[in-house]
């Protein structure tokens, strides 16, 4: 099993049971004109981490792990938006409005489409959350346990929220978790830097962190 160079200690990768997770590459959170502005930020941050998820998925399917790309976005009447959720934002620009990328965070419109760059491929597992997390309420629990992974490598936006949320929770279940620290971002340094650490913190008290370097030198 080779050992990744990870804080807050090596990483003992089993690749008969890791997958990939990639987390909300979506238009929506990358691109000007989706959600993501809309809520007032500069979606620059995100965007510049695509050729590093990119190179990350390459080496996912030459290795032959699962992968699997979540998105979130709620149905069309929006009948799975908590309205607790919907309230958030300046109320043209909430979710399920329309946008220049079609109505905001919703299922099959241009924007909450992954960016084509990281396009799954034939195959690979597709999440739809209409939350944070990955796990609720999603069959992704079933679908890893099917294929044996017990390990999840995450990539993805954005590190504190969808990010850090299915990592909690997939923590929770057993799994155990290595983030790319180059193959995440937040709209905010701050506090893309303070989830990198409370991570790591307390001897991996929620998974390991390592840089896509690191991984592939490890593979090498
Ligand atoms: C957010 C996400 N930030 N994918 N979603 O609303 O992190």
């Amino acid at each position: 099993m080779p050992a990744v160079p990870a804080e807050p200690w090596p990483f003992a990768l089993d690749e008969r049971r890791v997958a990939l997770a990639v987390i909300d590459m979506q238009r929506d959170f990358l691109e000007p004109g989706g959600f993501g502005e809309a809520l007032g930020n500069d979606v620059r941050r995100l965007a510049r981490i695509v050729p590093t998820v990119a190179r990350l998925l390459a080496l996912a399917r030459t290795r032959g792990w699962p992968v699997l790309h979540t998105r979130e976005g709620h149905l069309p009447d929006l009948s799975d938006c908590p309205p607790a959720k919907r309230r958030r934002g300046d109320p043209p620009l909430r979710i399920g409005e329309p946008g220049p990328m079609g109505r905001l965070l919703v299922r099959g419109e241009p924007g909450w489409e992954i960016v084509p760059e990281l396009a799954p491929a034939p195959g690979e597992i597709l999440v739809d959350k209409p939350g944070k997390g990955m796990f609720c309420p999603t069959d992704v629990e079933d679908r890893l346990a099917g294929l044996g992974v017990r390990q999840l490598v995450f990539a993805g936006v954005t590190t504190e929220v969808c990010v850090q949320t299915s990592m909690r929770e997939a923590n929770d279940r057993g799994f155990e978790c290595l983030l790319v620290r180059d193959a995440t971002a937040s709209y905010f340094a701050e506090f893309e830097a303070a989830t990198l650490a409370m991570i790591t913190s307390q001897g991996a008290i929620v998974g390991w962190t390592t840089t896509l370097a690191e991984l592939e030198e490890a593979l090498r």
